[in-house]
């Protein structure tokens, strides 16, 4: 710690207030419900309870990618869990993620309902169940599943170290500002070099590595995250750019990005989707003409 640091922590650190910037209204020390509210449940077998943030659409690009294959028991509800508004807070939603982060899955076609949090582990048990996008070749499975859990540990810097500090802080620090900046180029150095010699993540094939990594690192090349495209020179990153833009190109991957969406065009918003004809009939844009 250098001389100039003009915080000094207590002996025992007490939330006191809240800390500033995004987030601070809802962030607490604490786990648990912090109220009564039971989750809705629709016809489907496969229900979600998310938002469409980069860890929420990877499970609706999964979804929409294992419908595209004819997976027709894959078809799904999904949902909105409003963070900002702590709906991941409800006694319901505690009961399927005792963590109270979106995304949070319950398959109802297993003998007592299943439920399932963290979305690589999510993505995993879709994958297990319709046997899709994760490879059977032991030889290719273990390379998929080392990208996988890649993005698990590593998407926390990008999103909570970076993003946090870039984009949501109170202020803009240089030390962390800094510190992520290289880790997330590194990071980005770490996929380029990859995809130099792998069309993606497992290989020849599209896998549930590709889905997981996209929507983070995928995005931030494309600016949609943090605004920060310019400033980590997203360009130079060749070849994370050249699969970005195939993978954002897929029927799937434009649709699961819709679903649970409350920002940006009204008709890129599907908050909810109870079937597939809701993207025709069901965007923002149209419930809102016919109000
Ligand atoms: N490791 C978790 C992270 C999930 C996560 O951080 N979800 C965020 C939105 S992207 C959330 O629900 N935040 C609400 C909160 O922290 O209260 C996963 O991949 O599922």
């Amino acid at each position: 710690m250098t001389e100039s640091s003009s915080y000094t922590p207590p002996k025992v650190w007490k939330w006191e207030n809240e800390n500033g910037g995004a987030f601070a209204n809802i962030n607490r020390p604490t786990a648990g419900a912090q109220h009564e509210k039971e989750l809705p449940v629709g016809e489907h077998p496969l229900q979600l309870y998310s938002l469409a943030t980069p860890n929420g659409v990877k499970v609706t690009v999964m979804l929409e990618e294992l419908l595209a294959l004819g997976i027709t028991s894959a078809e799904y509800d999904a949902w909105l869990i409003k963070i900002g508004d702590g709906d991941q807070f409800g006694s319901g939603f505690v009961a399927a993620n005792p963590n109270s982060k979106i995304p949070a899955l319950m398959d109802h076609g297993t003998e007592k309902p299943t439920r399932v949090f963290e979305s690589g582990a999510i993505l995993m048990y879709l994958a297990a169940k319709f046997q899709a996008l994760m490879p059977e070749d032991p030889a290719l499975r273990p390379e998929c599943l080392s990208w996988l859990f890649w993005q698990m540990g590593s998407a926390p810097y990008l999103g909570g170290g970076f993003g946090h500090f870039y984009n949501y802080a109170p202020e803009r620090f240089e030390y962390p500002i800094d510190r992520f900046t290289m880790e997330v180029k590194r990071q980005l150095d770490v996929l380029d070099r990859h995809l130099a010699e792998n069309e993606y993540m497992t290989g020849e094939e599209y896998t549930i590595a590709d889905i997981a990594i996209w929507p983070w690192y995928g995005q931030l090349l494309l600016n949609r995250l943090y605004n920060a495209a310019e400033f980590l020179d997203a360009e130079s990153y060749e070849n994370v750019m050249r699969w970005t833009l195939e993978i954002d190109a897929r029927g799937p991957v434009k649709r699961g990005r819709m679903v649970n969406k409350v920002r940006g065009e009204l008709h890129e918003q599907l908050r909810e989707r109870h079937d597939a004809s809701d993207f025709d009939t069901k965007t923002q844009d149209k419930i809102e003409a016919a109000d």
